[in-house]
């Protein structure tokens, strides 16, 4: 059978494992082929397939349900159910999406995108089952960098303590984004070498694969069967069973045959159980083998070579604000950065390579990261906090009540403020200003490109209370055309003047703003243009100076509780009129696409700006005039 005839799980049951294995072989090309065009989550992808195949063929979805932590190893399931056809579409707008969707299919019973939510879920729908009398099986599919996150200890001392039948599967390649980390880790690691496994990274020998341009995995199957067998009658006597798990394993998360033994016996037991798999990161793909922090997430790539198709000639923001604190850091002992499990992503390797010991990766787990760097503040060190403004979401009582009320001076750099793109509504960084704004003791700054960057950075050393700075994934240098004049926090940054309006813009929207001025030339409208990179304390001096003429605020965040509110709330306070427009997110969950047609979509690029600013000032004049 063809992966392009399978319609629905239940097509794998008849199968025999000679035509699973070509199967699997046809799942990986595909995984390859389609991420190579679209981007997305490779490596854990290709982890996964035979674990994948081996949950749709012992359980019955979607009677059964299976919920993904995480979410971005979910490709193969949708492979599986029904969205062969649509795979192409993977990540681009109006596409299917790159996690588990309950829009897209029945088989997807609860969505992710955050980390260490399955187990919590899961357990959710397993009591909801008990209450309900039914008898369907429930799984949490949760990987080993996921484990660090704390909800699942919540979770497991719950779950433990109830008794309620539930499957944990823990994905263990030994790897999060990078290498894993913490105690849990290494207590892993003890278990796989006590029952004889070597790491799996050290088995894999690489090389040829039955996919042709893929190349060909090569290990004893035989041997790992065995040692499967074996390991499953060693009882564990440590962390899952002190908690009332019964656990499993390790098994081989590629020998199909013996995780479906496990999984059947898992299937059976009547209790809370964790089958522990050990899968390799990329497996198939010899590029992706190499390296997996690369392909966990990547940009559309060639499959020959493993090269990106189109590389930016910018470095990211987050690579500049890491070697810029490197280079603070020679000087300032006091400077220490901290990552969740995204040492890559936040461009904190590039400090990390200069100074190891003075970055660390405590895990994915943000909440902990924000007070554990209150705590770094409070005895005399500078934390700076590089993470994505979508998982700071996790860290709001942290920031209030850690670091706000102690006004400790901890600075969180926020990647990935803004739209994201392709990942979609769970990482859209558009709630971060709704968070901080609000927040006594709290200065939020949004650099308009790299350049504004680096000086904010510079600043933040001299500056002894809580700061946040905001910026986007798309990389903006303005060198050339509006030269850097200086930071000086709390002053706007007036770019453009002009008498018939003024255009209030934050961070990336500067460029935007910029943009809509050149079309309102055609309109014959004069715009000012404002760069606002101090969002709080806001410039009050130039927001009253600005009376007479109409402001028009921009960002790239959510309308309700961001830029464009606190201005209006200001100039009501003041009796001053109020923004004529704003221009940002509106109340609903963006999907996912190109940056640029989202921003299409949500009405803000700047001819769709322009027109609208048009028939506002058309209507206010027309207003006057009667
Ligand atoms: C709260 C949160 N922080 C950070 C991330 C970014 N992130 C996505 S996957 C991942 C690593 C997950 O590792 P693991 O669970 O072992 O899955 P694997 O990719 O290794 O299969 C991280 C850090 C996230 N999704 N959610």
């Amino acid at each position: 059978m063809h992966l392009k005839e399978v319609k629905a799980p239940a097509d794998l049951k008849g199968l025999d494992y000679e035509e699973l294995d070509s199967l699997a072989a046809e799942i990986r090309e595909e995984l390859v082929s389609t991420v190579s065009q679209r981007g997305g989550h490779l490596a854990s992808n290709l982890g996964v397939v035979e674990l994948t195949m081996a949950l749709h063929r012992v359980f019955d979805l979607p009677g059964d349900k299976i919920v993904f932590d995480v979410g971005h190893q979910s490709y193969v399931h949708k492979l599986l159910t029904g969205r062969y056809t649509l795979f192409h579409t993977l990540r681009s707008f109006g596409g299917i999406s790159g996690f588990p969707k309950r829009s897209e299919s029945e088989y997807d019973v609860f969505e992710t995108g955050h980390s260490s939510t399955a187990i919590s879920a899961a357990l959710g729908l397993a009591r909801a089952r008990d209450y309900k009398g039914e008898k369907h099986a429930v799984i949490a599919l949760v990987g080993d960098g996921a484990l660090t996150g704390g909800m699942c200890y919540e979770a497991l001392n719950d779950a433990g303590n109830a008794s309620t039948k539930l499957i944990v599967i823990l994905n263990d390649n030994e790897m999060s984004i990078a290498p894993n980390v913490g105690a849990l880790s290494r207590y892993l690691t003890n278990i796989r070498v006590s029952k004889g496994w070597t790491s799996t990274k050290k088995k894999v020998k690489r090389g040829l694969n039955n996919i042709p341009v893929i190349g060909k995995p090569v290990y004893n199957l035989i041997n790992w069967t065995k040692d499967a067998v074996k390991s499953l009658l060693v009882e564990e006597d440590g962390f899952f069973t002190a908690l009332g798990f019964h656990y499993f394993g390790p098994i081989d998360g590629h020998d199909l045959k013996s995780m479906e033994h496990t999984l059947q016996l898992a299937k059976e037991f009547d209790g809370p159980a964790v089958i522990h798999v050990l899968t390799r990161k990329g497996h198939g793909y010899d590029k992706a083998e190499e390296k997996p922090e690369m392909f966990h997430g990547t940009p559309p790539f060639y499959v020959e070579t493993g090269g990106l198709r189109t590389a930016s000639k910018l470095p990211s923001f987050g690579k500049t604000m890491a070697r810029e604190l490197a280079e603070m850091a020679r000087e300032d002992p006091r400077i220490v950065t901290i990552t969740a499990a995204m040492p890559s992503g936040t461009g904190l390797s590039a400090f990390q390579k200069e100074f190891p010991e003075r970055m660390l990766d405590v895990g994915i787990a943000e909440e902990h990261a924000v007070t554990m760097a209150a705590g770094m503040a409070a005895g005399g060190m500078k934390p700076y906090f590089a993470v994505y403004a979508t998982f700071f979401q996790r860290s709001y009582d942290q920031l209030i009540h850690d670091v706000c009320m102690q006004k400790l001076p901890v600075t969180f750099m926020l990647d990935r403020a803004g739209l994201v793109g392709e990942d979609g509504a769970t990482h859209h960084g558009v709630y971060d200003l709704a968070s901080l704004l609000p927040m006594p003791n709290m200065t939020v700054l949004a650099p308009r490109d790299l350049n504004e960057l680096k000086a904010m950075v510079r600043w933040s050393a001299t500056y002894d209370a809580p700061l946040a700075i905001r910026y986007g994934r798309k990389s903006i240098d303005q060198g050339e055309k509006y030269p850097y004049a200086g930071f000086v926090p709390g002053k706007w940054e007036v770019l453009e003047q002009g008498s018939d309006c003024t255009l209030l813009a934050v961070g990336s929207m500067v460029e935007e703003a910029l943009a809509t001025r050149e079309k309102l030339m055609n309109y014959g409208i004069s715009a000012a243009v404002v760069n606002c990179s101090t969002v709080k304390p806001m410039d009050e001096e130039m927001l009253r100076s600005l009376k007479d003429k109409p402001i028009i605020t921009m960002e790239e965040h959510v309308l309700v509780g961001g830029f464009g509110s606190a201005v209006s709330a200001f100039c009501v306070a003041e009796e001053i009129p109020g923004p004529l427009l704003s221009f940002g997110i509106a109340d609903t969950f963006v999907q996912h696409g190109r940056r640029d047609q989202l921003m299409k979509y949500l009405g803000l690029e700047p001819g769709q700006m322009a027109r609208r600013i048009c028939y506002a000032l058309e209507n206010k004049r027309g207003m006057k005039h009667e």
